[in-house]
């Protein structure tokens, strides 16, 4: 009984130390999955007309940068819009302003061991676009820093031009792969929409995403 007893506890420990093993990597590696918060524009209930801002929560926004509902009035996108098949409710606008930004910035202290060896590539991508036949468009930018804040490097996707889409109303997609820079930090994500023409800045921006993966 005794003898019985004792093995049980020791099998049952060492089941525990795998599991706690196992399930303690993937709740601490940045690698495979989307670092960007709220890159979907979804945390927020969207503007439901042109004249509404709502400043979207985890980014921080100049101009009149907001979440837009798909399929308001007013020449929005909407579901049937060219754009992410998982788009969710909201996009990104840039409301009555010339400019609009917003910037995000994601420390890469989790990944900084593997950085520093080269060995971290990363995946930036984002569906960007504009309205119409409108010049209006978006940029989404990636700024990798080190530890003073200094770009170490860079890669912007976009514009969209309205000949790219054929004078058409919705988003495409836009990506880019690079290797982290080792002095990186931080990564600092930029968001900008820039009006040409008419009141609203029909810049747009939906499903925005940066990923890691190991390239050892
Ligand atoms: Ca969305
Ligand atoms: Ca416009």
């Amino acid at each position: 009984m005794m003898h019985s007893d004792r093995h049980v506890t020791v099998v049952t420990t060492l089941v525990l130390g795998t599991l706690l093993a196992v399930s303690a990597a993937p709740a601490t590696s940045q690698f495979g999955r989307n670092l960007v918060t709220n890159g979907g524009a979804e945390a927020n209930v969207g503007a439901a007309n042109s004249t509404q801002i709502v400043k979207p929560s985890a980014w921080t926004t100049t101009g009149q940068f907001t979440v837009v509902q798909y399929g308001i009035p007013g020449g929005f996108p909407d579901e049937n819009s060219p754009g992410p098949r998982h788009r969710g409710k909201n996009d990104f606008e840039g409301g009555n302003a010339a400019k609009s930004t917003a910037t995000q910035t994601i420390s890469l202290g989790p990944s900084l061991a593997e950085i520093k060896t080269g060995s971290v590539r990363y995946t930036f991508s984002a569906w960007l676009g504009g309205w119409s036949n409108q010049d209006d468009h978006g940029t989404a930018t990636i700024t990798f820093r080190n530890t003073s804040g200094a770009s170490v490097g860079s890669a912007t996707l976009g514009p969209v031009t309205p000949e790219q889409r054929h004078d058409v109303t919705g988003l495409w997609y836009r990506s880019t792969t690079g290797r982290v820079p080792k002095a990186a930090t931080q990564a600092q994500v930029t968001i900008v929409f820039t009006r040409f023409e008419g009141s609203y800045n029909d810049g747009s921006a939906d499903n925005i995403s940066l990923v890691l993966r190991s390239a050892k």
